[in-house]
């Protein structure tokens, strides 16, 4: 590797293959429990567990690590109502018009309509914007590289976060969702990726059977 400042790694403790595959497996089985979620209850969050789990996401792989994302947490009610305003009005477009029948025809098993009502009920709502421009530190003005990849690294790690502190999320992509800019007070240059949903989920939520089905090994992976 060219010069550069360095310190030696840390976090790593060596471990035996039985202890490694015993931390997979549990952590499968904790993720293995994971849905998405449309029906939350209203019981508050502490505000500790979102700010943990946008540190968790923030910790993602990212381009050049200029961590080219940013997280609005929406709690004001009135922001929640106008965002479900136009979330709804996007949605009923998408349903009524816009997505081709073999759009609907995929979505059909999982009963989505548009109707949010999540988006006033659940707690947590948050914006995950991608920044086309900025760098290592915040303040910084420079291109930034992979900023899909590293934003879809950094929510993934955001539901991990958050699932494994027992809440229930629902990955939300209203479309186009450039309305989200100007309700949470974002620049132009950010773009909205998606609109995390997350809380307690109802006691009476239910899921989609079509939901549960995963892919097996076989299905998403080779070995060469
Ligand atoms: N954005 C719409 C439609 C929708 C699209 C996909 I792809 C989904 O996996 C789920 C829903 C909605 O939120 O209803």
């Amino acid at each position: 590797m060219r010069d550069h400042p360095s310190t030696p790694l840390t976090g790593y403790p060596v471990r035996t293959d039985d202890e490694i595959v015993t931390a997979a497996t549990a952590f499968r089985e904790q993720m293995a429990r994971r849905r998405t979620v449309r029906e939350f209850s209203d019981r508050p969050v502490p505000r500790p567990v979102v700010e943990q789990a946008i540190l968790t996401a923030g910790s993602a792989p990212s381009g050049a690590n200029h961590q080219p994302w940013f997280f609005t947490v929406i709690e004001s009610a009135e922001a929640r109502a106008r965002i479900r305003r136009e979330a709804e009005a996007e949605e009923r477009a998408f349903y009524a018009e816009k997505a081709p029948q073999e759009w609907l025809d995929a979505l059909a098993p999982l009963g989505t309509d548009p109707d949010k009502g999540f988006l006033e009920t659940a707690p947590v709502l948050i914006a995950v914007f991608g920044q086309k421009r900025g760098g290592p530190r915040p303040g910084d003005d420079r291109k930034n590289y992979y900023v899909s990849e590293s934003v879809g690294i950094a929510t993934g790690l955001l539901i991990c976060a958050l699932h494994q502190a027992g809440l229930a999320t629902l990955t939300h992509t209203p479309a186009p969702m450039g309305f989200l800019n100007a309700i949470c007070g974002r620049p132009e240059g950010e773009k909205p990726f998606l609109l995390l949903v997350a809380g307690h989920p109802a006691p009476d939520a239910t899921v989609p059977v079509a939901a549960l089905g995963k892919k097996p090994l076989s299905g998403i992976s080779n070995w060469i």
